[in-house]
């Protein structure tokens, strides 16, 4: 017979309990899944009697055999056994994997959950067949998890077994729903070995129709985000800073000739400031909080600035709102953690958007790009100047955070840092008044959307144009004569992002010059 081949893309396991499953009853489910395209399903029955388990066993093996779709039980060997399906899933703390291979011989499919590099190594020598890598996030259908190790627990747990040289098929679990499959697969990959597919509960078991459910899923499943799309094509090779700042004219030309659409989700106090740097780069600027309005405003190829003004229920509800209609569009989101780590409230709202959908640019500075990476240790000295890192340091902050997230990353300060995970560099431009004049960093947010949201053909190089132009912008206003402070500041400023554009237009470069 030998094993059979098996397709991990869209893993079914099931859930009788009653939030789940309501009064329809488990095959019909489970078929209505089979149906719209699942290709592994597991049986798992924390409480069912022994003699009821191997009855639905029974039943659903005969409705995944007509399907040709593997049925693996949930830690019961014996079970297995009894009903002669495909396999197991075990846990850590269920039978160990030698046990149950003797039991059920070298053809049975055999998988384990892991949630840490160590687990995963040693279910792979063991011999299983497939890793269930978990919990990805936070989910209400199991809530006695153990680890809950993000796409970047994942990522490292496959590059580890791929250094280690195994071959064992994984798939990832908890809390994976429609609109984060891609990007999580995205995310999660290893340059050396990515997820073979998804495992998932309530997306599938919950939905008032499991069949559209699945096949959506195993639709997404299959391709690439659309927010992949544009992150890295052509140029993309280009690693040494004069070749990436030469783009910058092309960037500034590309946002004057399309005006693209800067939908800014920000606070009160920039709403105006930011809207007429979106009109002075050559955006179009709207200032639209509920996120209601993002399905629609999605559509007119922009993008969006996610500026974190407020962190009450309904700001983060508008927030999770646009970001997933951004993200479902395949348009850019701008993501500016204000004041990341001043309150406990503000650094969970951060972990939630972060594990909400995916963030082309990360914006801030020092403190706020540190809090999103976590660095706590270091955050531990608090406010005290003497925690400030330094250029190396800072650094290996931005490259680590947009390795980890796959996007680009701004540290924003006199030095401003900007990395995509494999390039990193440093601008030196900009002027002190900058740091005296209220919403600058949230407007330079609103730069990089405009900066973003025309395919570029090299995102590190659009967002360092919109850098490149925001602050020679400020320093030639702030050497103008008639510039005598802040408050005379701010209207020169906004001429000279709009002069640098005209002149770019017409072909004239020479702002460049000062580019540091
Ligand atoms: N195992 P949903 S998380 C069954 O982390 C299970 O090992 C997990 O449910 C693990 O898709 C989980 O509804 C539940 O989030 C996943
Ligand atoms: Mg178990």
């Amino acid at each position: 017979m030998g094993k059979p081949a098996v397709d991990y893309s869209l893993y079914l396991v099931t859930d009788s309990t009653r939030p789940i499953l309501g009064d329809r009853s488990l095959e019909s489910v489970v078929e209505q899944a089979l149906r719209g395209g699942v290709t592994l399903v597991q049986l798992r029955e924390k409480t069912a009697d022994t003699a009821e388990l191997i009855s639905v066993a029974r039943g659903l093996h005969a409705i995944t055999r007509r399907y040709n779709v593997p049925l693996l039980i949930n830690d019961r060997v014996d079970v297995a056994l009894a009903v002669g399906c495909e396999g197991v899933h075990i846990g850590q703390d269920d039978m160990d994997l030698s046990t149950a291979r003797k039991l059920l011989g070298p053809d049975a499919i055999i998988g384990v959950t892991a949630s840490t590099v160590d687990e995963a190594l040693r279910a792979c020598e063991g011999g299983a067949d497939y890793l269930g890598i978990g919990t990805v996030y936070a989910t209400p259908t199991k809530t006695n998890t153990k680890n809950i190790i993000g796409t970047a627990g994942v990522r490292d747990i496959l590059g580890k077994i791929a250094e280690a040289g195994y071959d064992t098929r994984t798939v990832c679990i908890g809390g994976i729903n429609e609109s984060n499959v891609q990007r999580i697969l995205f995310q999660s990959a290893d340059p050396r070995k990515g997820l073979d597919g998804v495992a998932v509960v309530s997306a599938i078991m919950a939905a008032s129709d499991p069949e559209a459910a699945a096949r959506k899923l195993l639709e997404l499943v299959k391709s690439p985000p659309a927010f992949q799309a544009d992150l890295r094509s052509a140029g993309s090779d280009i690693a040494d800073a004069p070749s990436l700042v030469a783009l910058a004219p092309s960037v500034v030309r590309r946002v004057h000739e399309t005006t693209p659409l800067s939908h800014n989700m920000t606070n009160l106090v920039v709403q105006n400031f930011a809207a007429n740097v979106a009109l002075a780069v050559g955006a179009s600027p709207i200032m639209a909080g509920y996120g209601e309005e993002a399905p629609d405003l999605c559509k007119l190829g922009g993008a969006l600035v996610i500026n974190m003004g407020s962190v009450d229920p309904a700001g983060l509800a508008n927030y999770l709102k646009a970001l997933r209609a951004y993200n479902l569009a395949g348009r850019p989101v701008v993501y500016d953690p204000v004041g990341a780590g001043a309150t406990s409230l503000r650094r969970e709202t951060v972990k939630t958007i972060l594990a909400s959908g995916y963030l082309d640019v990360i914006k801030g500075n020092e403190g706020e790009i540190r809090t999103v990476l976590g660095d706590s240790q270091e955050q531990q000295r608090g406010v005290d100047s003497s925690s400030t890192l330094n250029a190396a340091q800072k650094a290996r902050v931005v490259r680590a955070l947009a390795a980890r997230e796959k996007n680009v990353v701004v540290m924003t300060g006199r030095t401003d840092f900007v990395s995509d995970g494999a390039r990193t560099f440093a601008v030196e431009n900009g002027h002190e008044y900058l740091g005296l004049v209220t919403g600058t960093g949230c407007t330079l947010g609103t730069a990089i959307s405009a900066a973003v949201a025309p395919r570029q053909t090299d995102r590190l190089a659009a967002v360092i144009a919109a850098i490149l132009h925001f602050e020679i912008a400020a320093e030639v206003a702030a050497e103008r004569p008639d510039v005598r402070g802040p408050g005379t500041f701010v209207p020169a400023f906004l001429d000279e992002l709009y002069r640098i554009r005209q002149a770019t237009a017409a072909g004239d470069h020479s702002w460049l010059q000062r580019a540091k």
